[in-house]
C-alpha cells in the first residue's frame, strides 16, 4: 500500500512534526544527515541490508551494505579530520558517479564539514569560480580529473588538499595532492559524529543565474525533514524497494533523492556510472529488478526516440512507480510510460533552492498528463501577479510561482551573496523564477522560466557564464547566448558572436569555439550552434537584448523594443 493516502486529508492534517517524529528529531539536540543515512539505519537492525549497488564501465560492480556505508563514511570522515578539516570547512566532491562520491558525501557531513558536490564534467574555469567562491579547503577527486585542478591550483590558495581516491602510483603526486583509498583503508568502527544541529550548514550546491557568477545554495541539516518525507510520500519507497535515481549528485536531484532521501529510508539503491543507451538502461532495470525509478524528461524523450521495440526485449515487470524532474514533462511522455511500462511518469517540480519537491504528482492522485500536480502538503504555493506579487486566485491566470518561506529544506542563503538571496523574496513570497497557471481542480501547469537561464536537458546554464567564457577566445569580440529549441534536450545553447578584425567566420572556427567552451565550462554549456553576426541587438544603455535573439530562435513575437539602441 502506498505511504500516501488522500491528498486533501494529508493537507488538512499536515505538520512537519510527522517527519520530525519519524526521524526522532528533537529541537536543540544534535541532528546529522550523515548519521541518519548510515548509523541510524544500522541501529534499526538493517546493517546487513544492501545500501548501494554500483556498476561502472567494463562490467565493474561493487556492493555496500548499510554497515559498509557506516564504516566507510567513518573512514572518510576520519581521514578528512586527520588532514585538519574542521566543521564548516567546504569539501568539494568532484567525481564521476563512483561509490566514493556517495559515501564520501556522508563522511563529509559526519564531521560537520560542508559538502560541495560539483559535476565532474566541469572544465577548469567552471571549477575555479565555484571553488574560489566557496573558499574550498579540500577536494576529493579521481586521477582523471586532476589535470583540471592542476591548471587552477595556483589561483586557489585556500585549497589545501587534493585527495585522489584511485591513485595507482604511476604518476607522481604534486604539492597538496595525497592518495586515499576508501575501500582498503582500515575500518573505523566508531567516529565522533560532529554535533551538528538543525541549522548547521550541510550542503553547498551551485546553480546558474542570469547575471553574475554561479550562486552557491546553502542548505542545512534540517533539510532532511523535507527530503525524508517527500521521498516517502512521493517516491513511495518501501523496505523491499530497489530504487534507481538517474541524476548525478553534481546536481541537487542526485543528492536530495540520490543520496539523502533513499539512504535515510534504509532502502537499496542502484547507481549506474555508464553513459546513456536505451539498451543499457533497460538491462540495468531488468538485472537489478528495479522497482522505483526517478528520472528526467530528456532521458525519457531519448528512450521514446529509441522506440517501443527495444522495451519489449527486456523484462521490466519489476517496475512499480516512475517519477520525473528537471524540466517540463510533456503529456506524451506520461502517456508513453503508461503504454510501454504500464505506468505513468509522475512529474515533480522543485529547485536547488527549494531542496526538496514542491509541486508533485502523488501515487494515489489521478495524473493529468502535462501537469506538475499539486503542492506538497505543508507547502503554500501561489501564482503571483507579475507586477504586484499578489496571489491570483482565479484559475487559468499565468503568473510567477511563489512559495511561502519556512519549509525545512529551503535554502538558507546564497554563499557570500546575501543581497541576491534577499532579492528572491517579494511581498512575503519566495520567487522561484518560473511561471505557471493552475486549473479549476487545483492542478499546476508549468508555463516557462521568468529569466534567461537556459534549461538544457534538465541542466541550468547561465547565458552570462557562457558569454564571459566566449570573450576569452581570441577571435571573439562580443557574444550573446540564448536557448534554441531541440527535440530531445528541449533547449540547447546557441551563441551569437561578433568577431575581432582579422578573423573570418568559418566552420572550423565554430568547432574551435565549441571545443573551447566544452573544455573551459562543460559539455552542457557548449553552444550547439554558433552564428557569426555583424552586430548584436542592444539597449540604449548598451545591454545585450537576449530577448530579441531568443524570440528569433523560437519564432515568437519580438515584443516591445522601445529601449533598443538602434531603434528611435
Ligand atoms: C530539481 C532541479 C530548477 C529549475 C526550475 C524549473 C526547472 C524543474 C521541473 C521544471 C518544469 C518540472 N524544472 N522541475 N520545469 N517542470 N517538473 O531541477 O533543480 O537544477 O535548480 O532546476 O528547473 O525551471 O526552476 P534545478
Amino acid at each position: 500500500m502506498a505511504h500516501f493516502g488522500n491528498y486533501e486529508e494529508h493537507c488538512r492534517d499536515f505538520s512537519w512534526s510527522i517527519s520530525e517524529r519519524e526521524l526522532e528529531y528533537q529541537e536543540g539536540r544534535p541532528f546529522n544527515i550523515g548519521w541518519h543515512c548510515s548509523d541510524r539505519i544500522c541501529l534499526q537492525g538493517k546493517g546487513n541490508r544492501t545500501a548501494l549497488i554500483w556498476e561502472g564501465l567494463g562490467d565493474k560492480r561493487k556492493e555496500y551494505t548499510y554497515t559498509d556505508l557506516r564504516i566507510r563514511s567513518n573512514v572518510v570522515g576520519h581521514h578528512l579530520r586527520s588532514l585538519g578539516i574542521r566543521a564548516e570547512d567546504r569539501v568539494c566532491l568532484f567525481m564521476d558517479k563512483i561509490p566514493e562520491l556517495y559515501i564520501g558525501f556522508l563522511g563529509v557531513l559526519k564531521i560537520g564539514a560542508i559538502a560541495q558536490p560539483l559535476f565532474s564534467a566541469f572544465g577548469d574555469e567552471s571549477l575555479f569560480v565555484r571553488l574560489d567562491n566557496a573558499q574550498t579547503s579540500a577536494i576529493i577527486t579521481q586521477r582523471k580529473h586532476v589535470p583540471k585542478i592542476r591548471k587552477i591550483i595556483d589561483r586557489l590558495p585556500s585549497l589545501k588538499h587534493i585527495i585522489i581516491v584511485d591513485h595507482d602510483g604511476r604518476k607522481e603526486l604534486k604539492e597538496r595532492e595525497t592518495a586515499f583509498d576508501m575501500d582498503s583503508a582500515p575500518a573505523v568502527e566508531s567516529l565522533d559524529i560532529h554535533p551538528t544541529h538543525a541549522e548547521s550548514p550541510s550542503v553547498l550546491h551551485y546553480t546558474s543565474g542570469t547575471t553574475g557568477q554561479p550562486k552557491g545554495v546553502k542548505h542545512v541539516h534540517y533539510s532532511l525533514i523535507s527530503q525524508y518525507l517527500t521521498t516517502k510520500w512521493v517516491l513511495d519507497l518501501h523496505d523491499d524497494d530497489i530504487y534507481w535515481c538517474t541524476a548525478d549528485p553534481g546536481w541537487v536531484t542526485g543528492t536530495s533523492y540520490g543520496i539523502i532521501g533513499p539512504f535515510s529510508m534504509g532502502v537499496t539503491q542502484c547507481v549506474m556510472d555508464i553513459g546513456f543507451s536505451a539498451d543499457a538502461w533497460y538491462q540495468f532495470i531488468e538485472r537489478h529488478r528495479i522497482t522505483v525509478w526517478y528520472s528526467a524528461p530528456t532521458a525519457i524523450r531519448s528512450l521514446m526516440k529509441a522506440g517501443d521495440a527495444v522495451v519489449k526485449k527486456y523484462d521490466l515487470s519489476s517496475l512499480r512507480h516512475l517519477a520525473s524532474v528537471g524540466e517540463p514533462l510533456n503529456a506524451e511522455a506520461v502517456i508513453w510510460g503508461q503504454k510501454v511500462f504500464g505506468l505513468p511518469f509522475h512529474d515533480t517540480f522543485w529547485q536547488t533552492e527549494t531542496g526538496s519537491m514542491m509541486i508533485t504528482n502523488y501515487p494515489t492522485m489521478p495524473i493529468k498528463p502535462g501537469s506538475m500536480g499539486k503542492p506538497f502538503p505543508g507547502i503554500t504555493a501561489a501564482v503571483l501577479n507579475i507586477n504586484t506579487f499578489e496571489p491570483m486566485s482565479e484559475p487559468g491566470q499565468i503568473g510567477l510561482i511563489g512559495f511561502k518561506p519556512g519549509w525545512p529544506s529551503m535554502m538558507r542563503t546564497y554563499w557570500n551573496n546575501e543581497a541576491t538571496y534577499r532579492a528572491k523574496f517579494k511581498n512575503g513570497w519566495y520567487l522561484s523564477g518560473d511561471r505557471a497557471r493552475t486549473d479549476a481542480d487545483g492542478y499546476w501547469w508549468f508555463v516557462g522560466r521568468d529569466d534567461d537561464v537556459i534549461n538544457t536537458g534538465g541542466h541550468l546554464v547561465s547565458p552570462f557564464e557562457v558569454e564571459s567564457a566566449l570573450l576569452e577566445h581570441p577571435a571573439v569580440a562580443e557574444s550573446a547566448v540564448v536557448s534554441k529549441p531541440d527535440e530531445v534536450n528541449m533547449e540547447v545553447v546557441k551563441a551569437f558572436v561578433t568577431l575581432k578584425s582579422g578573423y573570418q567566420p568559418s566552420k572550423d572556427l565554430e568547432l574551435e569555439i565549441m571545443n573551447f567552451i566544452r573544455k573551459k565550462l562543460s559539455p552542457l554549456a557548449m553552444p550547439q550552434e554558433t552564428e557569426f553576426v555583424d552586430g548584436l541587438p542592444k539597449t540604449r544603455s548598451g545591454k545585450i537584448m537576449r530577448r530579441i535573439l531568443h524570440a528569433q530562435e523560437w519564432g515568437e513575437e519580438i515584443g516591445d523594443t522601445s529601449t533598443l539602441e538602434n531603434d528611435d
